[in-house]
């Protein structure tokens, strides 16, 4: 800490010194290509006028000022904003030249995206609160500077998942918002799995009447949180229309996702016949049973063209995605259908019927004039039209292999760009693809990480960071925790020419200068969390970034805004006690952190066997009953089923154990994900006569026994809401 506060000291003397003799470049996100900071500064007040032809920006701009600072621009006046577009200009697409001069500001672009990005630069050079509503900012002082700016890369995309989690239309609004402040131009809007059909198609109703909602009495479980009510959504044709057009006056373009054949419960529990065979009892990797369309139906063909149909008229995006990841296959293989349409084809392996099936939605969407996007496995099986476009998710080697194949690829591999993954070990969120920090979603680089010949680099279209939404039903505001600022790393890996990044310079932005920007757009951005140590007797605390406010706490209990802000390094034998969190401006908090070098909770480890209504066969092999007595904190046990009540679990210890406080956990350790959603504990003395204790919340439940305990249950009330059940160990303290 004192030698941090000495750095920080130094780098404040520095920054003092060098702003006397040379201009500071102002803070932007994305970086642009070029830019010379310049002297002086042009003030935006009422007097200001704005003229040229870019309608679209110039009103977008008037709307800015007036929400977010209260000024009006004029039509006529001395110092003036000119926006304009020309065709004919040497200026690259979407690119635009911005000049601040302290008598007048001109943006430049050859195209409407161009001359939006500029004036997006423009908001970027004024105070943060530009972003917000209803500010009054009076006369704002623009830096004098020459930019000239253009996209590396010409897809650069943010994904999201509205199936297992649904978003109102204003959420969805916002998000459009959000991305373009970031000079992203692409939302790929996964609309429908097999948690839920979200878009409105009017020749098959029920696809939305039913195929939208979860719940006990729904044709869908309840999944992903969703529990025990009625869960879900859809939009309406004519309201996805207007959605369109506000991302297009944005300069995004919005490809749709239909996931088939697989990820597709929600269809065939709405309209059965598309499915196999519902004898089929196999699971997807999701733990989906029958959720594959059947590729020997040709009624299937037909419907789907109807869909399609109905989709070219709402989305113009020339890209249509029809999925094609993680099909479950022994569907087919137990399909009397496709397995007699095989043999007519003479096909040896179920990968071919993927490849037929890629083919045939490949004609489907070429006859409207657009061009078929596939999750990367579609490269498998056979060829491809040489349009075909393919995202590459699996991993960075599996985009390479998309483009080596020939296809236009966009790359969005997990370990860099999968923004469900979490960013620690301590966060919610997926970790089978990597554990995706700020720092990881910068480096992404298709390009200078794999030797592309510089024909295949053509096919690199550009990168996508992408929020799939299993575990989006908590914390509150997840969806913003997730995206933000991970999203800004990715925007600028996606603009920002490779030779300029610099990832600490990067982060000296975004901590400085971009988290205002953020939280006045009215985003719940993720913070860093200290790094603590504990050393000779001393808590030795880092801060996340220059000027962050770490507050703590003495009791374990999370940090508050009333807790005492840390100034130093803290003496203390019991540094278990300890709790720290990174706040911002009172009103956004990281998550909370004790030493990382200690043990921070000390849980007794007594014998204990396991009683249960899980047959062995049910257990996933992988994840044995023996993990949840071996007291490994990180291990769990999964069985592959839904819960139903009456479904329980008892831990019988060998001896009575003496303590104070028995945490029980179920679901997999950090993620809480399958887990008792609708089911209470009960513990017992003697092993005969149990105690009902409490409900779980969110899979967990606590018990604080005032004698020995000799066995402890967890009983199912209710059906739990996913289709696989984990356990844990128990965590027993004195
Ligand atoms: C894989 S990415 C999936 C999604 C899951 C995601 C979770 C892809 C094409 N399929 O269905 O939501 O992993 O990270």
């Amino acid at each position: 800490m004192k030698i941090s506060i000495r750095i920080f000291a130094l780098a404040a003397i520095c920054a003092l010194l060098s702003g006397c003799s040379t201009v500071q470049e102002p803070n932007l996100v994305p970086l642009p290509q070029k830019m010379t900071a310049g002297k002086g500064t042009f003030a935006v007040d009422n007097s200001v006028s704005i003229s040229g032809n870019a309608e679209f920006a110039k009103e977008y701009l008037k709307g800015r000022l007036a929400q977010g600072a209260s000024i009006t621009l004029q039509q006529e006046g001395k110092r003036n904003i000119e926006i304009s577009i020309n065709p004919q200009s040497d200026i690259k697409r979407e690119g635009y030249r911005l000049s601040v001069l302290p008598d007048n500001i001109t943006i430049e672009a050859a195209d409407e995206g161009g001359a939006f990005y500029g004036v997006q630069t423009l908001l970027q050079l004024m105070p943060a609160q530009i972003y917000s509503e209803g500010g009054n900012l009076g006369k704002i002082k623009v830096p004098c500077v020459e930019i000239e700016d253009y996209p590396r890369f010409g897809y650069r995309g943010a994904g999201l998942d509205v199936s297992r989690t649904f978003f109102p239309l204003e959420t969805i609004y916002d998000f459009i918002d959000w991305i373009a402040y970031h000079k992203i131009n692409t939302f790929h809007w996964h609309i429908t799995d097999d948690n839920g059909w979200r878009i409105e198609i009017k020749k098959y109703p029920l696809l939305t009447e039913k195929g939208a909602w979860r719940g006990p009495n729904e044709v869908l479980p309840p999944a992903y949180g969703s529990g025990n009510k009625r869960y879900g959504g859809f939009y309406t044709q004519d309201e996805i229309k207007e959605v369109v057009k506000y991302a297009a006056e944005r300069n995004i373009t919005i490809i749709p996702e239909i996931d088939m054949p697989g990820h597709s419960k929600a269809v065939i529990e709405t309209y059965p016949q598309v499915g196999c065979t519902n004898k089929d009892k196999t699971m997807s990797v999701n733990g989906e049973v029958n959720n594959v369309w059947c590729i020997g139906k040709e009624s299937n063909y037909a419907m789907i063209e109807d869909i399609v149909a109905e989709l070219v008229e709402l989305f113009p995006s020339k890209l249509i995605h029809l999925g094609g990841d993680e099909v479950n296959m022994d569907n087919w293989k137990n399909c009397p259908h496709c397995q007699a349409f095989m043999r007519k084809m003479g096909m040896k392996q179920e990968i071919e019927l993927l490849n037929y099936f890629v083919r045939r939605m490949e004609k489907i969407v070429n006859k409207h004039g657009r061009v078929l996007v596939g999750w990367d496995e579609i490269i498998k099986g056979g060829d491809l039209e040489p349009s075909t476009t393919v995202y590459g998710w699996g991993s960075m080697k599996r985009g390479a292999n998309a483009v080596r194949s020939g296809q236009p690829t966009v790359f969005l591999p997990g370990e860099y760009c999968y923004l469900d993954m979490k960013q620690s070990p301590y966060e919610r969120g997926h970790n089978w693809a990597a554990i995706v920090t700020l720092d990881s979603c910068y480096k992404i680089d298709p390009i200078n990480m794999n030797e592309f010949t510089p024909e295949e680099e053509k096919l690199v279209l550009g990168i996508q960071g992408n929020l799939w939404c299993e575990l989006l039903d908590r914390p509150e505001r997840f969806m913003e925790y997730q995206f933000f600022p991970r999203l800004c790393a990715i925007a600028e890996a996606a603009w920002t020419n490779p030779e300029l990044k610099d990832y600490n310079n990067f982060y000296g932005r975004i901590t400085s200068t971009h988290y205002d920007r953020l939280h006045n757009m009215g985003i719940k951005f993720r913070l860093p969390f200290p790094e603590v140590i504990y050393e000779d007797g001393m808590l030795k605390v880092t801060p996340p970034y220059e000027g962050a406010t770490v507050r703590y706490t003495t009791d374990a209990s999370d940090p508050t805004v009333s807790s005492p802000v840390l100034k130093g390094e803290i003496e203390t034998a019991e540094p278990e006690k300890y709790r720290f969190a990174t706040f911002y401006k009172d009103c956004n908090q990281s998550i909370t952190v004790g030493a990382s070098n200690i043990e921070l909770y000390h849980y007794l480890t007594p014998e204990v066997t396991i009683e249960s209504s899980y047959k062995e066969s049910e257990s996933n092999r992988s994840f044995p009953m023996s993990n949840i007595t071996s007291y490994n904190m990180k291990k769990y046990w999964r069985i592959n089923r839904r819960s139903y009540p009456g479904d329980f679990v008892q831990y019988n210890f060998k001896e009575p154990v003496e303590c104070g406080k028995i945490t029980v956990e179920t679901g997999v350790p950090n993620i809480t994900f399958y887990s008792c959603t609708e089911g209470h504990v009960e513990y017992s003395y003697n092993g005969t006569d149990f105690i009902k204790g409490d409900e779980f919340v969110y899979g967990t439940a606590v018990i604080k026994p005032q004698e020995k305990v000799k066995a402890v249950k967890i009983v199912f009330d209710g059906m739990s809401d996913a289709l696989i059940t984990s356990f844990q160990n128990l965590r027993i303290e004195k």
